[in-house]
């Protein structure tokens, strides 16, 4: 080999070994725009490949740079090595057999969350983190960390009235469903206030569980003496904290019914909810109805001086809590109240319960009444039976309800998860399980609003 030739050789070899080292360095050069957001240049050391960033933040780790995943040391490890990929229902992102799901994830400098299949969740809420229509991390709020990642009181936040809509705390329309339970204290359904329960109501769709807390009646009232005070106040704890551990919202309600007018236990009334509202006042996902159905001669003006004093009890503890104000005849005169508004205007909702058996177009009229004038209204008790809670289901009543209560956009309660046996039940009569109840334990009502609350 002449000197010509030697010299040749060398520069080949010399330029064959860069290719070679080029070839071998992560990096998709393809993707200028990636690369441009995630500027830095890989480095390698006797441990393998490192990327380090130009801005001076250091080393990446725990993370994918441009589809190459660089573990918690900061060392690329080539078996997790992943992409981007789309169909119909959106991006997902593969490595091998394995993608993100229920987590988040950062690549190329960006945090994205993927939902319980997998994809990438746009444009909301992810408990205390918002990310944007790129799927993006872009904002951060101070939230309660009480509640599991993605669950509706970590998405939603404090909710808000805006007009007449409930709103998530980011101002988006929200829907809250879900189920009452019966008497808390009623053998017919008391054993099924548990996490269990709860959670099987969730997995149906429901958001939210309404705790039944009646006054008088009989066995078990709040104002009576036939339960000890305690055992009641460590059920509606129970409940909530059930309901909270799920990230479901849940209405502490007061449940005068016998009683007719809620103002005659009202010193009660006023002690329940001054201890309740100062106890759950950072609990965003607790509403309070201060009373279920005023009946009988008791006027509307009765019930908004009775508001008025216990509402701003509340406020005392809990500025911005939802409160929902029950109407006379079982709160159905929205309307009248709408005339008439509680002084509060903030977060204040008015009641309004249907039995669709025999509540039809005319209870519909008076919260559309109710809502033209101003008055945001909330269905707390609801079911497609007759108003004793027996009776019949009406199947094509509680199909014009449910087509209202879509296209209104209004939040509602079925009525109750017991095993009673009565057409309201959820739960069949000859079921004993207190929990994990299948679509053959259920009525025909219960398997009704399981197949409601599924729905969008
Ligand atoms: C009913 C129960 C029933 C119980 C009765 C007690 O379903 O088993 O014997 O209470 O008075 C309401 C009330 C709600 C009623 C329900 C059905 O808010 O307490 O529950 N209902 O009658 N308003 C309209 C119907």
């Amino acid at each position: 080999m002449n000197r010509r030739t030697r010299k040749k050789a060398i520069v080949w070899l010399l330029l064959a070994a860069f290719i070679f080292t080029l070839w071998q360095m992560p990096g998709d050069r393809s993707e200028a725009a990636a690369a441009k957001s995630v500027a830095g240049s890989w480095k390698k050391d006797s441990k393998g490949w490192w990327y380090k960033f130009s801005d001076g933040s250091g080393y990446a780790k725990n993370e994918y740079i441009k589809g190459y995943w660089l573990n918690k040391k900061g060392y690329w490890v080539t078996k997790w090595d992943g992409k981007w990929h789309h169909n119909a229902k959106g991006w997902w992102f593969q490595a091998g057999s394995w993608y993100p799901k229920n987590q988040w994830l950062r690549i190329d400098r960006k945090d994205y969350y993927f939902d319980s299949q997998g994809y990438m969740v746009t444009n909301r809420w992810i408990g205390r983190y918002y990310v944007d229509k790129n799927g993006v991390w872009t904002k951060t709020r101070n939230i309660s960390d009480k509640y599991p990642t993605d669950s509706p009181a970590a998405n939603w936040g404090a909710l808000q009235v805006n007009g007449v809509d409930l709103c998530s705390e980011s101002g988006e329309k929200i829907q809250l469903k879900g189920v009452s339970t019966f008497g808390i204290i009623w053998s017919e359904g008391c054993e099924n206030i548990n996490q269990e329960a709860f959670k099987t109501v969730q997995s149906w769709g429901a958001n939210t569980i309404r705790l039944a807390v009646y006054t008088e009646g009989g066995y078990g009232g709040y104002c009576e003496t036939s339960v000890p005070r305690s055992t009641l106040d460590q059920t509606i704890e129970n409940g909530v904290a059930y309901a909270t551990n799920l990230g479901m919202y849940v209405i502490i309600d007061w449940h005068i019914l016998s009683d007719n007018n809620p103002n005659k236990y009202i010193e009660e009334a006023k002690s329940f909810f001054e201890k309740y509202s100062a106890k759950y006042a950072d609990y965003t996902n607790v509403l309070y109805e201060i009373c279920n159905e005023p009946n009988g001669s008791t006027t509307w003006a009765e019930v908004k001086s009775y508001a008025d004093t216990i509402i701003p009890i509340i406020r005392k503890h809990d500025d911005d809590a939802i409160i929902l104000v029950g109407t006379p005849t079982w709160s159905q005169d929205v309307d009248e109240a709408s005339k008439n508004p509680v002084k509060e205007k903030k977060n204040v909702m008015y009641v309004l319960h249907f039995y669709a058996a025999e509540h039809k177009e005319w209870l519909r009229t008076k919260i559309t009444t109710a809502r033209n004038a101003g008055a945001p209204v909330f269905i707390s008790e609801c079911n497609i039976c007759n108003a004793n809670g027996d009776g019949s289901v009406d199947y094509s009543s509680a199909s014009e309800w449910k087509k209202f209560i879509k296209d209104n956009n209004l939040s509602f309660i079925g009525w109750s998860l017991c095993n009673k046996d009565e057409k309201a039940a959820f739960i069949r009569h000859d079921c004993s399980k207190h929990s994990g109840w299948t679509e053959s334990d259920l009525t025909d009502t219960g398997k009704y609003y399981k197949n409601w609350f599924g729905e969008n």
